[in-house]
């Protein structure tokens, strides 16, 4: 891939939410303009993309975290050092929309998480009677639950790729940066920890 050994300013960010709310779907569509028929993510994908912040180049690492029920005991693991949360939601399945709401309150209250930039992706926006931006917004009362922290709401779609980005340029401006990006580091503390 082009981007190792990249020295561009890093930012890891992570994009979680409910199994199947798209997230793998919408980081392949970003990455390489295709729709992939995506199959449940058991751990973790990790894609690096290039960015703009403002001005200058960045690259964002961003961890594409499985979201079944038995993974989401592991989610805190991938916590420290995030500098940007993406979350997906599957805005035309309006059954699941309490437990999306309950996993993201969840993880907001995180001590490692706070104050991290949040970016929701309001995804399936191409199939009919899905939830806007503006009724997400209201549904899951975000002004209030994300009152100490940057948040956006952006309809989006992993299949037509609409809105997507918009999203991840969104996140880039959000996020601090570090120097040192360490995949390898990372990916080693997380085997090492969930082991235990
Ligand atoms: N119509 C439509 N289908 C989508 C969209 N995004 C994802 N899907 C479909 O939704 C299903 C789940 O997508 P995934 O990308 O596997 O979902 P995920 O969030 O990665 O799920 P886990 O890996 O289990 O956490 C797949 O059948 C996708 O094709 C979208 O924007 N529109
Ligand atoms: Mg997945």
């Amino acid at each position: 891939m082009g981007l190792k050994g990249s020295k561009l300013p890093d930012a890891y960010v992570l994009l979680m939410g409910l199994d199947g709310a798209g997230k793998s779907t919408l980081l392949y569509k970003l990455k390489y303009a295709e729709f992939f028929q995506a199959v449940p993510t058991i751990g973790f994908n990790v894609e690096m993309m290039e960015a703009k912040q403002n001005r200058r180049k960045i690259t964002l690492t961003v961890w594409d975290i499985g979201g079944q029920e038995k993974m989401r005991k592991y989610w805190r693991y991938y916590y420290q050092d995030t500098a940007g949360l993406l979350f997906a939601i599957d805005c035309w399945d309006r059954t699941r929309l309490d437990e999306a709401k309950r996993e993201l309150e969840r993880m907001l209250k995180n001590e490692h998480l706070r104050g991290i930039p949040l970016v929701i992706l309001a995804n399936k926006q191409d199939k009919e009677g899905a939830l806007t931006a503006t009724e997400l917004t209201e549904a899951f009362n975000l002004r209030k639950m994300c009152n100490d922290r940057n948040w956006f709401v952006q309809p989006c779609s992993g299949k037509t790729g609409a809105g997507l980005p918009e999203g991840f340029s969104r996140m880039a401006l959000l996020v601090k940066t570090t120097s040192d990006n360490n995949i390898k580091e990372t990916v080693k503390y997380l085997r090492k920890s969930m082991k235990n």
